[in-house]
């Protein structure tokens, strides 16, 4: 046994295990050729990012991705998660593409084909080129054909190697965390810019798939976010105030991209504030999908609130927290996997990110983060036990890195990085994770 509770072998033999990261979190865009991005814009504004931090150096990936993949692979892992920037393909967002940026990208891929490894691509994990931004960002419209091109220009070179792709990495993220809440670029708050980006993101998605598509490319899905919403009491406003923020988190997209409609619990808050003809754009969101991926970490406990619609509070109950304050609920995982069926109908399910942040050095014995891996293991193996087709399991994350909002404060790495040295070394999850799968 060790010191994780499970091994490959506890699972079936065609079961991948991964690690996942993103382009802006880790490359350092300051180097290369990248262009601006809402995201340097946002950090520059005062508040918005704790020390005002970026992610102009971040991890170095850009000169360090060898040693990266070398990481991934002696940890015996399968597939390797990675998003490409889309300023650093076109720093303009569109018009001429970044040749450096382009060759960076194809050797990566290279790499980690070189390595075992299966490339597993996310088109867009946030970084907006700026001179997009300025023209209204995920309100216009024409933000789906300036994806589809992005989309073509990059998979044309690298395509052909991909093992799997999906389009945008949490929508949820890029509408309503960015553009309701204000906590991510480019911070709106503001519920006509919100229904507006959150059908926007999804007509994105379709029209990337359709180009794909027509690229001959396979193995095609979309990666969401999910949050356990739990009612704060059982009373009959806080049961309906939950079940509002469910459907905005939870089944917004899902219902776009796999069923063609939207909730209709959220359409009583959003239609109002939907751009024109928007039912028209629905086929192309709903696009035929190979697998869905599910981005989880944590619940939330929720209350009816006065005011507008949704109407409703978050709190934080009293299970054990991670650095992030977020409760270490793993029931929550078992709960999607399970339900996201009544949306995929049979596809291959994957945990497309699981982890948690924790203030941990490379000489502490990350227990933590082992005791979370362990018990998200368990739900997975249970949801596999009861016939739910999950095939794969993905870390978030191979390095410490960029946590947006939070800077480099929150440590979500298997591997510990010394910003100043820029140093890696291996927390003890990463050796307990290796003795794992080294296990068959
Ligand atoms: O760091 C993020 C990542 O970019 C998207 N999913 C959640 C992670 C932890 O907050």
């Amino acid at each position: 046994m060790s010191g994780l509770g499970y091994t490959r072998a506890d699972f079936p033999s065609d079961f991948l295990f991964g690690v996942a990261t993103s382009a802006y979190q880790i490359e350092g865009h300051a180097q290369g050729g990248a262009g601006r991005t809402h995201w340097d814009d946002f950090a520059a504004t005062p508040g918005n990012v704790v020390r005002a931090e970026t992610g102009a150096r971040a991890c170095d990936h850009l000169n360090r991705w060898e040693e990266d993949l070398d990481l991934i692979r002696d940890a015996g892992l399968d597939i390797y998660r990675f998003s490409s920037s889309w300023a650093r393909v076109l720093p303009e967002g569109r018009g001429t593409a970044n040749a450096a940026g382009l060759d960076f990208y194809d050797r990566l891929v290279d790499g980690m084909l070189a390595r075992g490894l299966k490339p597993a691509l996310t088109l867009y994990h946030w970084e907006l080129p700026s001179p997009l931004n300025d023209l209204g960002g995920w309100r216009n419209r024409d933000i789906a054909g300036w994806f589809a091109d992005y989309t073509e220009i990059l998979c044309s070179r690298i395509g052909d190697r991909i093992w799997s792709a999906a389009p945008i990495n949490e929508p949820w993220c890029v509408g309503w965390l960015s553009h309701f809440i204000g906590a991510h670029a480019p911070g709106l708050r503001d519920i006509r810019a919100t229904a507006r980006a959150m059908h926007h993101v999804g007509l994105a998605h379709g029209r990337a798939i359709e180009v794909m598509r027509g690229l001959g490319m396979g193995n095609l899905g979309a990666v969401c976010n999910f949050e356990y919403a739990l009612p704060r009491t059982q009373s009959a406003e806080d049961m309906a105030a939950t079940r509002r923020y469910d459907g905005i988190y939870n089944r917004w997209f899902l219902g776009a991209m796999f069923k063609g409609v939207y909730p209709e619990d959220v359409l009583e808050g959003l239609a109002a504030h939907m751009p024109d003809h928007w039912q028209q754009d629905m086929p192309t969101i709903c696009q035929k999908l190979d697998w869905l991926g599910l981005n989880y970490y944590t619940c939330k406990r929720i209350a009816s609130a006065q005011g507008p619609w949704p109407s409703l509070s978050e709190h934080i109950g009293d299970l054990p927290q991670t650095q992030m304050g977020w409760e270490i609920c793993p029931e929550g995982l078992h709960h999607f996997l399970t339900f996201a069926q009544d949306y995929t109908d049979g596809l291959p399910l994957y945990v497309t990110e699981n982890g948690m942040a924790n203030p941990d050095s490379p000489d502490l014995p990350d227990q933590a983060r082992i005791s979370y891996l362990n018990q998200h293991l368990a739900a997975a193996l249970r949801a596999i036990d009861e016939g739910v087709p999950l095939k794969g399991y993905i870390i978030w994350s191979l390095l410490d890195n960029f946590e947006w909002a939070l800077g480099y404060e929150k440590r979500f790495g298997l591997v510990h990085v010394d910003f100043n040295s820029l140093q890696r070394r291996p927390k003890a999850s990463y050796h307990a994770l290796r003795e794992a799968l080294a296990q068959t």
